[in-house]
């Protein structure tokens, strides 16, 4: 299947490729329609993290509603903790997916996390280069359990992450020292009050502790509610914001090689062992190169070794 097969064939094409990725993942057309895919970025991709329950899914459907308001096609990958089947999982699953089936410009995929908890499998990493290809925004949704928050930093431009009014998950948020981690931070639920807007001055005051160097890129807290749709067009924005930073001073292109650097790395170690990285020696990626044809490589070369 090429890019163009699935272009043409729409959502159901986009299903058959993804399924393609799963059966096949080292197959030779499998790694040319991804390192196609890799080279025709399309989308912004947003991750979104944060802990059980914080009302994750549910913003993914006012995001997906206001994407689409603005003609923009949204594919959709939620990534499935609980499931440690290495295939996908059920889809729409976690998602309580309110969008129309029959909308060609959204697509929604959930898939099993590896066993890590909330870790992002392989497959997620291709699902996305994929979607990437494909529609105007790719939104990955993450349970954060630990320190799993820290892997939707490897496959996303823009990360969120969000707390929920009353929880005390600023205070973990401090803790966890990810305040480093997210672009946009969001606090769920607005419509309970007073609450959230102590939410907020908490994260805000968590914030102005980190002292990350963003490149000056300032962090937001938003407020937001899935229900009543508040705040949502500002989220959208400050999403919007964030892709125009990185876009900026080769920002965006040096993000995305790094992370597709670490991804060959991890990908060699995860089928060869450290032992396997150390031999496979030099793993670092021309300018734009993509990682999917040279892990082939690899792979080969160090099978035969
Ligand atoms: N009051 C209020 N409740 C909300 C809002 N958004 C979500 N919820 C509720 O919060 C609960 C959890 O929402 P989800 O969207 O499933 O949360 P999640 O973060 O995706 O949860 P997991 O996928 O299990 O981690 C549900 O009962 C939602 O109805 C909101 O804006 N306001
Ligand atoms: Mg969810």
């Amino acid at each position: 299947m090429t890019l163009d097969d699935i272009r043409s064939a729409g959502k159901a094409g986009l299903a058959r490729g993804l399924a393609e990725l799963e059966r096949s993942p080292d197959a030779p057309a499998t790694v040319a329609l991804l390192d196609a895919a890799f080279a025709a970025p399309v989308a912004h991709v947003v991750g979104m993290t944060g802990p059980p329950g914080v009302g994750k899914s549910t913003l993914m459907n006012a995001l997906i509603a206001a994407w689409r308001q603005q003609g923009r096609s949204v594919g959709c990958i939620a990534v499935d903790p609980s499931s440690r089947r290495s295939g996908g999982a059920l889809l729409g699953d976690r998602t309580r997916l309110t969008t129309d089936p029959e909308d060609q410009g959204v697509f929604v995929r959930s898939m099993a996390a590896r066993d890590r908890l909330g870790g992002l499998s392989g497959l997620t990493v291709s699902a996305m280069v994929l979607m990437r290809a494909l529609f105007d925004v790719v939104l990955i949704e993450t349970v954060g359990v630990g320190q799993s928050e820290t892997d939707v930093v490897a496959v996303a431009d823009t990360v969120l992450f969000c707390v929920q009014p009353g929880s005390g998950d600023s205070l973990q948020f401090m803790k966890a020292g990810i305040a480093e981690i997210p672009h946009l931070v969001v606090v769920t639920k607005a419509d309970m009050g007073a609450a959230a807007g102590r939410a907020m001055a908490d994260v805000q005051g968590a914030l102005s502790l980190g002292g990350g160097d963003n490149e000056g890129w300032t962090v937001p807290v938003l407020m937001v509610s899935s229900n009543t749709r508040d705040g949502i067009d500002m989220l959208v924005s400050g999403i919007d914001s964030h892709a125009a930073f990185l876009a900026g001073g080769h920002r965006l292109r040096r993000l995305r090689h790094l992370q597709a650097e670490a991804w060959l790395v991890d990908a060699v170690r995860e089928r060869f062992g450290r032992e396997g990285v150390r031999r496979a020696g030099d793993l670092s990626l021309a300018e734009g190169a993509s990682p999917f044809g040279r892990l082939a490589e690899v792979s080969q070369y160090l099978k035969i070794d």
